[in-house]
Formats: C-alpha cells, structure tokens, sequence
C-alpha cells in the first residue's frame, strides 16, 4: 500500500514537472496573435475588404503615437495606417498588456528581432505600413512599440472598443 502510494506520488511529480517544463518553453519565442485566448481578446487580423476606415497614427521620436488612443466599435474591422515621422525605427504592435510587456522584454535581449506579423506593423523613418484589424470584444486592446527603449519610455497607445 506504502508502496503505490510513492508509485503515484512519483507519477504525479513527473507529471507536475512536465507541466512545468511545458509552461516555461524552450525560450523560443512566438509572436502574434497565437498566444491562446489572448487572441480573442484583443481581435485578430482583418479582410481588407471589410475595412469600414482608415486609422492614421504618426510616430515620433519622442516616444508618443499621434493620436494616443482610437475608438472602434466591437465587430469593426479597421485600416492602421502607422507613418513614422522621426528619425529611427517606430513599431506598433497589437497585443494584450501582458504581452506586449514580456515581448517588449524580449527585444531588449534580442533587438536585431525582425517583425512581420499580421499584429504588428514595423516602419523606417518618413515610411508608412497598414495591417487591417477585427476588434471583437469590447473593453481596450493596447499597441506598443517595442523597439527596445521604446515601450520603457511609454510608446504605448491604445484601441479603446466600444459596445
Ligand atoms: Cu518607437
């Protein structure tokens, strides 16, 4: 009896810890909207053709989006148009709060990271790039650039979705 207890309570730690293996990766790091439920919640990429209107955000080198915020309605697919009127590279991605702020960590290690998700719209400056966005729950879906030192000094805006 002694015996399958420690039988089982060994299968169970195997099992905590392959849990645990599973939950903390490899280190690899995924990008995007495929982060599980984050994924509703901030929407997810659009048809250009069910764009009801164009979104025009400047950057800038002081580290603020023009303008800071935006309001959609919940179902609305929407055209970001985000140019860059500084002199270094701006980014806007989509993303959950969480997610943008561990992935905002991840570019301080790694800053050569390229960017070409569906989430995420990567400019040089005096260029302009457009993805085309689905929001779907209402409540606010936060963008962030996330070239490094970017997010840390506030480059964070966001999409306010009303019912
Ligand atoms: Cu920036």
């Amino acid at each position: 009896m002694l015996r399958l207890a420690l039988l089982a309570s060994a299968a169970l730690a195997a099992a905590l810890l392959s849990a645990t293996a599973q939950a903390t990766g490899t280190g690899a790091h995924s990008h995007g909207p495929g982060h599980g439920a984050a994924g509703s919640e901030i929407g997810g990429p659009g048809r250009p053709k069910q764009a009801t209107r164009t979104v025009r955000i400047v950057a800038r080198d002081d580290m603020k989006y023009r303008p800071e915020s935006i309001t959609v309605r919940r179902g609305e697919t929407v055209r970001i148009v985000l140019r860059d009127e500084g002199a270094v590279i701006h980014e806007l991605a989509l993303g959950t709060a969480d997610e943008l702020k561990e992935h905002a960590a991840a570019m301080v290690q790694n800053p050569e990271m390229e960017h070409e998700e569906p989430n995420m719209l990567s400019v040089q400056p005096g260029q302009s790039k457009e993805l085309v966005w689905k929001f779907t729950k209402v409540g606010e879906v936060p963008f962030a650039c996330l070239h490094p030192g970017h997010y840390d000094n506030g480059m964070i805006g966001k999409v306010i979705v009303k019912p």
